[in-house]
């Protein structure tokens, strides 16, 4: 925990020990990163970012930073937009 704080990741309020804690500074909807539709972001989706990866957009587009629509090219914001939702819906 002490460990966390010093790199500025709180986990306190009331998400207080919940996976969702260390998600405070998100506020991006969880489920802009479900590509695949599924209702979970996971490996899947991670996958289907992969194929996408320093490209244009695909079909699905993984395009989903910034939001709402993106900026035409797959890259780490994209993966970062994933990351912060890794697991949402599951
Ligand atoms: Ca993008």
């Amino acid at each position: 925990m002490q460990a966390l704080e010093v790199i500025g990741v709180r986990n306190c309020g009331r998400m207080a020990g919940t996976t969702q804690a260390s998600m405070s500074g998100n506020t991006t909807p969880g489920y802009v990163a479900d590509i695949t539709g599924d209702y979970a972001v996971d490996l899947a989706d991670f996958v289907m970012m992969s194929s996408q990866w320093l490209d244009s957009p695909g079909d699905p587009s993984t395009d989903i930073a910034p939001p709402p629509d993106g900026d035409g090219v797959v890259n780490i914001d994209d993966l970062i937009l994933l990351a912060e939702n890794w697991l949402w819906g599951i």
